[in-house]
């Protein structure tokens, strides 16, 4: 027997899966780069710090939000938006890093949306208790692109639900290194996190951050 000394070792945690004729988790897609994307995160949150906004009907949100890119997703008492920068501090959002762009656009093209131009990229994150409810995301130009999301840190509970508020969810386990792509029919599905059960992630500590790719104009 020569050279077969992997053939017992568990299989990486890769893969597709399709969750809808548009939507597909690429299990860990993204855990090789997650050390570098981890490393470009420091001198980006130092710029653009991560804040609780404000939704339209006055709650902060538990979830903390920058962004990097030639524009970013903001929530406050007049809205949800896309602008420049951050109103609030003035400054314009840091420019989205080279690996963020190229992995984003990777995963599109891997799920069969090969001319993603992403030009937003909102970043989340979850301490422990810190949720999203049920929501669409509709505030970008062009419905026909996809978004693409990157799981880095602890594991969560995505809700996935129907077009309609009212329609079942389904519950997707996300975790480190997954990569979701959520374009076609499957772009206007409302969707939510459940509340973040504290752990310990070996890179990123006691927080889970979600980055989304978003084609904004
Ligand atoms: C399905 N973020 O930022 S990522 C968001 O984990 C958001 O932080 C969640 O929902 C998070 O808006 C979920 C997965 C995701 C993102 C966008 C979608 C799923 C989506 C857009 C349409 C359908
Ligand atoms: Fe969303």
């Amino acid at each position: 027997m020569t050279g077969d000394l992997f053939a017992t070792a568990d299989p990486p945690a890769s893969g597709s899966e399709a969750l809808g004729p548009g939507a597909f988790l690429l299990h860990g897609f993204a855990a090789g780069d997650a050390p570098a994307l981890w490393a470009a995160l420091q001198p980006l949150l130092a710029q653009a710090p991560l804040r609780h906004m404000i939704t339209p009907s006055g709650h902060r949100m538990s979830v903390a939000m920058t962004n990097c890119g030639a524009l970013g997703w903001i929530s406050d008492r007049a809205g949800y938006r896309y602008e420049p920068g951050d109103p609030q501090n003035g400054r314009p959002w840091p420019p989205m890093p080279a690996l963020f762009r190229r992995l984003a656009q990777a995963a599109a093209a891997r799920a069969g949306f090969p001319d993603f131009q992403p030009d937003a990229c909102l970043i989340n994150r979850y301490a422990p208790e810190a949720r999203l409810s049920l929501h669409q995301d509709r505030d970008e130009r062009d419905l026909s692109a996809p978004i693409v999301s990157v799981s880095l840190g602890l594991p969560v509970i995505f809700l996935w639900g129907g077009l309609k508020r009212q329609e079942p969810r389904q519950r997707i386990r996300l975790e480190h290194g997954d990569v979701v792509v959520w374009g076609g029919p499957d772009r206007l599905r409302y969707h939510g996190v459940l509340p973040l059960q504290a752990g310990h992630h070996a890179l990123l500590g006691e927080q889970r951050l979600n980055l989304t790719f978003r084609q904004a104009r």
